[in-house]
């Protein structure tokens, strides 16, 4: 049997790590105030008006834990770029995890009261965006108009062989004109002289609210697609987290291993054929980590989960 990917140690550390993330997440989207709950949720502990998007968040906090892992591991030298960038929370809450957003914002403590900060400045009045933003320690690109991850990827790996990017594309994103040909940009990529771009696309079924193409095509299509752009791509899809954290930290291995290798055959054996470079198709359900069915209707997995402005009509008034 092949040796697991993650002991249970690291496993459990990943796994309360995603959560930790996860919570911080949506904390900003939802709370302005009780930010450990320590005492019972009341309406007005929650935003008027909800502005961000849960959608890709969770799976972007899924994705960075387990890069976290592989950049240690392989000693990376690896740049994030979150291209459904109404992922905002997710990069917010992994500066403030790792202390970096209350080094420059000393005001954003980490403590209740920095937490209480942390949450109402989230896409509020004279706070901070909902999308990835310049405010956001060790951002370099403002996020908001779909499209351009892969671009941006691609550029920032060209005459930098050391660099590689993991680049997270969301299905709807995939859509857009823009990104649609930028799977192509492998084509000019030279192994010797350029690093790396891992994609990850995140298939969670929608933009939004509504249906993306590249979640409804069967996986064989949507496979036979990828490699036609010239790229190998590996599944990673599974409804139990154990085993998401188990199939996308063997995945990451598997993928950055493949890189190296490529690297390694045109660097010091000469070899010039383009290589099909790894990319990762991580399918998750739309509010993944959400409630599964609130007041009898089912939410995650549909386009309920996003947290679309409609649903915040629903709120009265506080
Ligand atoms: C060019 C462009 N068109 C439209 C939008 C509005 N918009 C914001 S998020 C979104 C859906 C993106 O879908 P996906 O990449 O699947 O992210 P998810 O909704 O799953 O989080 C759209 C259409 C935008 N930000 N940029
Ligand atoms: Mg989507």
């Amino acid at each position: 049997m092949k040796t697991p990917a993650l002991s249970p140690e690291l496993l459990g550390l990943i796994d309360a790590y995603w959560r930790a993330a996860n919570y911080l997440s949506v904390g900003q989207i939802y709370l302005r105030d009780n930010p450990l709950l320590k005492r019972p949720l009341v309406l007005a502990d929650v935003k008027r008006l909800l502005l961000g998007h849960w959608g890709t968040t969770p799976g972007q906090n899924f994705i960075y834990a387990h890069l976290n892992r592989v950049i240690r591991k392989y000693d990376l030298d690896m740049i994030f770029v979150s291209g459904p960038g109404h992922g905002g929370p997710a990069v917010v809450s992994h500066t403030y995890l790792e202390g970096t957003y209350s080094e420059i914002y000393p005001e954003i403590s980490r403590d209740e009261g920095g937490l209480r900060k942390l949450f109402v400045q989230f896409s509020f009045p004279g706070g901070i965006p909902s999308h990835a933003s310049p405010e956001c320690p060790g951002s370099i690109h403002e996020g908001g108009e779909l499209g351009y991850s892969l671009s941006h990827a691609f550029g920032a790996v060209f005459d930098n062989p050391g660099l590689v990017v993991a680049c997270v594309v969301g299905d709807g994103e995939a859509e857009t004109g823009p990104l649609a040909t930028a799977w192509h940009s492998n084509k000019f990529l030279d192994p010797v002289t350029d690093g790396a771009v891992l994609p990850i696309l995140h298939l969670n079924g929608y933009k939004i609210a509504n249906p993306a193409v590249l979640a409804r095509i069967p996986r064989g299509e949507l496979d036979q697609l990828l490699r036609g752009y010239g790229w190998t791509p590996y599944f990673v899809e599974t409804e139990e987290p154990a085993l998401m954290h188990e199939a996308m930290a063997a995945t990451l291995d598997t993928a950055v291993e493949q890189i190296r290798r490529f690297q390694h055959d045109a660097r010091v054996n000469g070899q010039t054929a383009r290589p099909p470079w790894p990319m990762i198709v991580l399918a998750s359900p739309k509010g993944w980590t959400g409630p599964k069915v609130v007041d009898g209707r089912q939410i995650e997995g549909t386009f309920h989960a996003c947290q679309h402005r409609s649903e915040t009509h629903l709120l009265p008034a506080v």
